[in-house]
């Protein structure tokens, strides 16, 4: 049985637990706060979550795991038959992981952790979203998915990482630099499916048992 390791609260772990859910793998779930104990470091050199342990050793990098789970577990498919559409998605994805949430993610440690992120780094982080963002609007579909007609991928990618991206710079900037695209309405619609329905329970009651774990 595929074990999913790391913890609910990261877009990351949830991105690769929404693929799971909605392929209708079966699978089993390890809490692991931070992956940097040598045993942990095998399995993820970065000593980052999320990381899958199979029969056949041990995976990490969400895009990767999500693509080998697309490609084993054939059913319920996440991805279009059509290569040149399913590279489209990936182009999506890329385009959200490198441009939007990782430039984003420099300022979780003030928005979320209590930390304090530079002007200079504020400044960056600013000029970086203000051009890809536009630039992913014109990719981006919303019809009613993130890249077309069928849930796909692309929406384990953007359902997890908009919130983020959203409350980050509400946070930090004093405005969602999301908010003229249709993301809110989209993450509402897709919460309603069931499988996003237990990502956001279990995150939930993870959020929490970070808070215990930090009095
Ligand atoms: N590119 C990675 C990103 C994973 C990632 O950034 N994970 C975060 C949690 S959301 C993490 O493990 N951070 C701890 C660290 O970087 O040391 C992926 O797609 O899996």
């Amino acid at each position: 049985m595929i074990k999913l390791c790391g913890f609910a609260i990261s877009n990351y772990y949830n991105k690769v637990k929404l693929a799971l859910l909605e392929k209708a793998i079966p699978f089993e779930e390890e809490l692991i706060w931070t992956a940097k104990s040598p045993d942990q470091l095998l399995h993820s050199p970065m000593g980052k979550i999320p990381f899958i342990v199979t029969e056949h050793g041990s995976l990490c990098e969400s895009q990767v795991i999500v693509e080998y789970l697309e490609s084993r577990f054939p059913a319920h498919p996440l991805m279009p038959a059509d290569p040149f559409a399913a590279a489209k998605l990936r182009e999506l994805i890329a385009f959200m992981e490198l441009h939007l949430e990782l430039p984003a993610r420099e300022l979780y440690a003030e928005a979320f952790f209590g930390g304090k992120v530079t002007d200079e780094v504020k400044a960056k982080v600013e000029k970086q979203l203000g051009r890809s963002i536009p630039a992913f609007a014109s990719l981006a579909k919303f019809d009613p998915f993130v890249g077309g007609k069928e849930f796909t991928l692309a929406d384990c990618a953007a359902v997890v990482h908009f919130p983020l991206v959203s409350m980050a710079t509400k946070i930090i900037y004093g405005r969602d630099f999301l908010a003229e695209l249709p993301t809110r309405e989209y993450v509402k619609q897709i919460s309603e499916r069931p499988s996003m329905q237990k990502v956001n329970a279990d995150r939930k009651a993870n959020q929490e048992l970070m808070a215990n774990r930090a009095k």
